[in-house]
């Protein structure tokens, strides 16, 4: 049951309860929880909190919103005895960042990744027709051998503090949602498919696991009429749909996949989801999907909005769609981390593109130096060994959970690590050997490559099927007058590029300046809008002049908090839109262009 990641849903054979709402919660500073009985007897002074939300924004005290350490949650589920004979079981789509589940005073199970759903199976434990305490203890602190990276320090008056190598908020708590489920025993327990486009035929190889192996499997196809185009009997087999309607960027068609599972005559189970037709590859320096070459538009984003900090939130998800569908965009990055499943079915049916991150950020001691740490390699440190073996089991869980989307494009396995050291070539050849084979669908992997991991300097480039590039001429560094010593710069970077045998695509999938909405100058300054428009126009410049840049992602859709710091001002400010989601001048720039570019620009 543990590495069941199987949406929910719901049918006569699948119960389903969101368990959102307010749960008890309170902190545990001095890691008494167990000691006191709060497994048992529940939390001993408990307030309310919101489920899903991270808990810090809605604290009027700064020790309250920074607190680090162990926090707990605790809330009481009547469960009926009609779910008697199945496999009960609590999902939690996001625990930030490790979590102990406690089902009437039972631990039930650990886990460690707070951007990835986990499954506790509490059919055991539970009591029917009777409130069950639900609790759980949640940890929030960093280290260097956990992902994100970071450390926690204990300041002098012996509050611990999140001190994060990334450069987004430590957002913690529940911050997706929960559910109650009920499954049979004899069940789906997942499934993946994989297109492949023969002339006018799509072939959909499938393969169902189960949780017992005497079950009969039948899979159906149906297009959006409910009419039935292919079946298939057994746990593996080829779906074959003549004359497809095809999944495409930004003209998305679902198909809807049944499985349905009988032991003798009776039908046991039966689970359904919608999926794409399509296919993906890089060839050259060209990204194609289905055959065809597509230029990517979009964004960096994150889960990041007032209140509720990092909690999946579907009206700011709905209004970035929206958004991005207004700017003429196609695709985005899940920097930096896998988001909540939501959004992919948001993708998928609105026909973007997702490069789905893994949390491996701040992988990189420069970056923990700007925030405020030390500078050496990153993979020079004793923690590497650790650290790996989480990293490469979150990169499992992110594909075990998002394989099926049609939506995503490409798995990034990290966010800026430092790739300028010999030591990090045995992490990356471990890596990128022990993850090939993941993905039934071997979609394309890759990272981004920060403005220090250059052409000269990488030592990691053998590595990715495509580049993404992370470059700030103009704003960390050749900023303000000196923008075009940038261009410069950076044309000389791409030159190298260009003048090499590589012949992979490179996606610009950060670049951006600080913006402070309202602040006018002209001619410009950093941080007014008008310079956020001219660095804009300086990198459009040079993407128009490279074949093989096949995409442009700015950093970022929208105003996000990060830590305080000299740096920041209440956060990042490279949205081109703000934090409430309103436009800044350079949003109605980039519309323009990008509604002038089609999917095929550059073909
Ligand atoms: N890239 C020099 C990672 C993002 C940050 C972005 C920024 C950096 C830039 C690295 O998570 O927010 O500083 O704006």
């Amino acid at each position: 049951m543990e590495k069941e990641l199987l949406y929910p849903v719901m049918n006569q054979y699948r119960f389903d309860q969101k368990l959102d709402g307010l749960w008890d919660f309170q902190f545990d500073e001095a890691a008494q929880g167990d000691a006191q009985g709060w497994p048992e007897n529940g939390l001993s002074a408990a307030i309310q909190m919101p489920v899903p939300a991270s808990f810090n924004d809605f604290f009027t005290d700064k020790a309250s919103r920074e607190y680090t350490g162990d926090f707990w949650y605790a809330k009481r589920v009547f469960v009926l005895s009609t779910l008697k004979g199945r496999t009960i079981a609590l999902r939690f789509g996001a625990a930030t960042h490790r979590a102990v589940v406690y089902v009437n005073g039972q631990e039930i199970r650990r886990h460690e990744g707070g951007f990835l759903p986990f499954t506790a199976d509490i059919t055991a434990e539970v009591k029917f027709d009777q409130e069950n305490l639900v609790v759980v203890k949640l940890n929030n602190e960093l280290h260097r051998d956990a992902l994100p990276a970071g450390d926690t320090t204990v300041l002098k008056n012996g509050k611990k503090m999140a001190k994060p190598f990334f450069d987004f908020y430590n957002y913690s708590g529940l911050n997706r949602s929960v559910h109650l489920l009920a499954l049979p025993q004899d069940r789906v327990t997942d499934y993946t498919v994989t297109t492949s486009l023969v002339g006018q035929t799509a072939h959909v190889a499938y393969r169902v696991t189960t949780s017992q192996a005497t079950a009969q499997v039948t899979v159906t196809l149906q297009d959006v009429d409910g009419t039935v185009v292919a079946t298939g009997h057994g746990r593996q087999g080829d779906l074959v749909v003549d004359q497809p309607h095809l999944w495409n960027v930004r003209a998305a068609y679902l198909y809807t996949l049944h499985i349905q599972l009988t032991t003798a005559d009776q039908v046991v189970d039966e689970y359904h989801d919608q999926i794409g037709l399509r296919t993906v590859k890089i060839e050259g320096h060209q990204i194609l999907v289905n055959g065809k070459p597509v230029y990517l538009k979009g964004f960096g984003r994150h889960e990041d909005s007032i209140y509720a900090g990092r909690a999946f939130d579907l009206n700011v998800e709905k209004r970035d769609f929206e958004l991005m569908k207004w700017m003429g965009a196609n695709s985005f990055r899940t920097s930096h981390y896998p988001y909540d499943e939501e959004v992919y079915r948001f993708a998928d049916r609105e026909g973007f593109l997702i490069i789905d991150e893994v949390p491996a950020v701040g992988f990189k001691m420069a970056a923990a130096s700007f925030l405020g740490g030390l500078d050496q390699s990153f993979f020079d440190g004793d923690w590497t060994t650790a650290l790996y073996q989480k990293h490469l089991d979150q990169i499992t869980d992110m594909i075990h959970r998002d394989k099926n989307h049609p939506s995503v494009l490409a798995w990034s396995l990290l966010n800026e690590p430092d790739t300028s050291s010999k030591s990090a070539v045995p992490y990356f050849e471990k890596l990128f050997h022990d993850t090939k084979d993941l993905d039934p669908d071997q979609r394309p992997r890759t990272f981004t490559l920060n403005e220090d991991d250059t052409f000269e300097t990488s030592y990691c480039k053998q590595f990715p099927d495509f580049y993404l590039l992370n470059r700030y001429p103009g704003w960390y560094h050749k900023w303000g007058y000196e923008i075009s010593d940038g261009e410069a710069g950076l044309r000389a970077e791409l030159d190298q590029w260009q003048a090499s045998d590589i012949d992979k695509p490179v996606v610009f999938s950060e670049f951006g300046a600080d913006t402070e909405p309202g602040l006018h100058k002209l001619p410009s300054v950093m941080w007014s809008e008008e310079y956020q428009i001219e660095l804009l126009q300086m990198f459009d410049r040079v993407f128009d002049s490279y074949d093989f840049i096949r995409g442009e992602q700015p950093w970022n859709l929208a105003d996000f908090q990060t830590v305080e710091g000299n740096m920041r001002v209440n956060g990042n400010k490279k949205g081109l839109f703000t934090r409430d989601r309103q436009p800044k001048a350079a949003a109605f720039y980039l519309r323009q262009r990008w509604h002038q570019i089609h999917n095929d620009f550059k073909n």
